[in-house]
């Protein structure tokens, strides 16, 4: 399988493909050889003020987007969803490409996407308001009415589902919106936009502006006609953006930010079931999943043999070329984050946990990492505590359910946990007291566009996906008539 070609490498505003107001471009690097794959126009404050006059346009009261009929909202992304589809060999392969992730995942991520958009298709004119009994003579109703314009702001971990996450309730709902890819991996995003205008969106509904997060990211935060900011990315920048919105407009924010999720091991479970999870919770997509189970706690009577068959499994891992079918894990997405993994792995050696396997860089060229295995994790190492984002697992032990509920939640993080025993009680003991957005029995890794996902504590502000996600792109506007006669 060979890597394709890119068809778009421009900015997106109005429905058409401009270049950046600066003239500036960036590069756009493969993380498998570290070479350039293109240049890419950068979007700056000057092409967010563009995009911004755009949206606004579009949502303007009496304009095509505002006057559309609430199911006509909803075809419009089932043929979305269509050309996703129709396009996915090709939008995988771009994906592979630009973020290192193995093909094959890729295309997983391109079909979630193309059924975010049916689910929340399905939505457009199920999204009504109640009549509510207040007191006094008055008939009185609300209205679900759509946020606004809405800035996007994108991770590169799963850079075309992650869009997805955020823009098709927002066009459910009826907002306009800017999208910004993140710098690491543009080029999928550029690709949705052909698909936008193909699929007949009217102009000025989605936007879509590559660039940094300083430049243009800062600019939609901090932008007065703004409505409302979405975020997935890290806990640091989330604090930026809420601070940035509280100084300017006070826009609507939600924030999908960084985890470090326990996976609660007691000694009753199938070991080999548990060990094969305890794995693929962290090493799918090279560890780069916000909600990846990152401790690993596992009961002392099976402690042993558990961090015995996850380092076993872990060396079976197949690190290697992302377009091979065969391979599990390709590299990490780039220089920055290569080097804070190697350096949190040293962080892991220094402070006393015990190398049970990788720790190293794999090959010599390219962001590629050994699957690395630490046992005798202690909570109070840095790698029990500082979110990774890399192939790097930690094996804790503990005895009792009331040590492990307390560790567990001893995180300044809250975005997901599991536990894994075949004891109900336990499992459901354990799943309540836990300070978590989402909390997996006997599984890991479901976030399925039917159900709520959002962090407690300093992993969000929110919640993305499901009926929930909608309440985060609509307004409610309490509507109260006089009337002449008070009737039950
Ligand atoms: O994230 P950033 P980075 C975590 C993970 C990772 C760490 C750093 O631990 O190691 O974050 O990754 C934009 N105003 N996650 O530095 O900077 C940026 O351009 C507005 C968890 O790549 O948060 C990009 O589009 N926007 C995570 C997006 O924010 C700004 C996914 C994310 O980048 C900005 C990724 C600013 N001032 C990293 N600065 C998850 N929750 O899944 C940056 N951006």
């Amino acid at each position: 399988m060979s890597a394709p070609d890119v068809k778009y490498k421009q900015i997106f505003i109005n429905n058409e493909f401009v270049n950046s107001v600066s003239g500036k471009t960036f590069p756009t690097i493969n993380p498998c050889n570290e070479e350039k794959i293109c240049d890419v126009q950068e979007g700056d404050k000057a092409d967010i003020d563009l995009a911004v006059k755009a949206a606004r346009e579009a949502f303007k009261l009496g304009a095509p987007w505002r006057t559309m009929d609430a199911s006509a909202r909803g075809r419009l992304l089932y043929k979305l969803a269509d050309l996703i589809d129709r396009d996915t060999e090709y939008l995988a392969k771009l994906e592979t490409l630009d973020n290192g992730k193995p093909y094959t995942t890729a295309v997983g991520d391109m079909s979630r996407a193309a059924t975010m958009c049916r689910y929340y298709a399905g939505y457009a004119d199920k999204i009504h308001g109640k009549t509510i009994p207040i007191d006094g003579s008055f008939f009185c109703y609300t209205r679900h009415e759509p946020v606004g314009v809405c800035g996007l702001i994108i991770p590169w971990n799963f850079p075309f589902t992650l869009i997805f996450f955020k823009l098709a309730p927002a066009l459910c709902c009826g907002c306009t919106c800017i999208v910004k890819p993140a710098e690491q991996t543009p080029l999928t995003a550029l690709y949705a936009a052909s698909l936008i205008k193909e699929a007949g969106f009217p102009p000025g509904v989605v936007n879509i502006v590559p660039g940094y997060g300083p430049t243009a990211g800062a600019a939609i935060t901090e932008h007065m006609d703004v409505d409302k900011v979405a975020f997935t990315g890290s806990t640091e920048v989330g604090q930026i953006i809420q601070a940035a919105a509280a100084k300017s407009n006070l826009k609507r924010v939600t924030l999908e930010l960084g985890g470090k999720s326990p996976n609660i091991i007691f000694s009753d479970v199938d070991l080999d079931n548990a060990v094969e999870y305890g794995h693929q919770a962290l090493f799918r997509n090279m560890g780069q999943v916000c909600c990846a189970g990152t401790r690993t706690f596992v009961q002392e009577d099976i402690y042993d043999e558990f961090v015995r068959k996850s380092t076993e499994r872990a060396k079976k891992r197949v690190i290697g070329d992302p377009f091979d079918e065969k391979t599990d894990s390709g590299p990490q997405v780039d220089n920055e984050q290569f080097k804070r993994i190697l350096e949190m792995i040293e962080s892991g050696k220094k402070e006393g946990a015990k190398l049970q396997c990788g720790g190293s860089r794999y090959g010599d060229k390219g962001y590629f990492i050994e699957s690395t295995v630490f046992s005798d994790v202690t909570d109070d190492m840095r790698i029990a505590k500082e979110e990774i984002f890399g192939p790097v697992q930690q094996i804790l032990k503990f005895k009792t359910i009331e040590e492990v509920i307390e560790r567990a939640n001893n995180t300044k993080y809250g975005l997901a946990a599991g536990v894994f025993t075949k004891d109900i009680d336990k499992a459901l003991t354990v799943s309540n007291a836990l300070q978590a957005g989402t909390v997996w029995i006997n599984t890991w890794g479901p976030t399925t566009h039917q159900s709520a996902f959002g962090g407690y504590k300093m992993s969000g502000i929110g919640r993305e996906l499901g009926e929930y996600g909608l309440e985060e792109y609509s307004e409610i506007k309490t509507v109260t008539v006089k009337l002449p006669q008070k009737t039950c």
